[in-house]
């Protein structure tokens, strides 16, 4: 019991990093398409208030799903993308506009 490796500590165990217990979510767009009667406007303030974007960014958005046809408002964890395009397409529908949102992988 007085070898050179005890003396260090070394026991002569074999020791291995432990892999990752947690890895990153897959992400999920939330997709916004575009319809020909729901206002700028509502789309803005939808892109603000779900997606914390300020003005300038919001138009942008909306303007792109205006011309292009559809849009992506963020990339998400899968629960959090599906609340997400719930409480749009609720929100859009209590004010009645068509407007729709839905989720794809990324
Ligand atoms: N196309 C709509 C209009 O001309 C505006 C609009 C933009 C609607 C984006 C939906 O996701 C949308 N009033």
């Amino acid at each position: 019991m007085s070898d050179k490796h005890q003396q260090d500590g070394d026991f002569g165990l074999a020791v291995e990093t432990a892999e990752p217990e947690l890895k990153e979510p897959n992400l999920y767009n939330v997709v916004l398409l575009n319809d020909d009667y729901t206002p700028m406007e509502f789309v803005v303030i939808v892109l603000e208030t779900f997606f914390n974007m300020n003005r300038e960014n919001a138009t942008r958005v909306m303007l792109n799903v205006h011309t292009r046809g559809k849009g992506v408002c963020g990339a998400f964890p899968k629960d959090i993308a599906e609340t997400k395009t719930s409480q749009v397409n609720e929100f859009a529908r209590e004010h009645n506009h068509p407007l729709l949102c839905t989720t794809e992988a990324v």
